[in-house]
């Protein structure tokens, strides 16, 4: 299952929930606190302390325009 590292009222995180949804893929979302020193599990997996942040298997993405590109690619039927 996809892991979407998100805090509450991200617009990043909003978008990112919103193409998992359209893509009817299975998530969990993991809450982080809000100020990002408190961040250090999303720090040690992707090396830095924005969300959104997801853990696909292997795969650990950050940043909303890439993390959509990914799922667009990997799971979209259009492609
Ligand atoms: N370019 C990034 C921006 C991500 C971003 O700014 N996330 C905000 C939450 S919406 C954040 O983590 N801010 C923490 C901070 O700046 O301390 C993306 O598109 O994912």
């Amino acid at each position: 299952m996809i892991e979407l590292y998100a805090t509450d009222y991200c617009p990043f995180c909003i978008i990112v929930e919103k193409t998992l949804e359209e893509l009817k893929l299975d998530y969990n979302v993991v809450s982080v606190p809000s100020p990002h020193h408190l961040r250090a599990e999303v720090h040690e997996l992707s090396g830095q302390s924005l969300v959104p942040v997801i853990v696909d298997g292997e795969d650990v993405i950050n940043d909303s325009r890439r993390i959509i590109q990914y799922l667009k690619s990997k799971y979209s039927l259009d492609n």
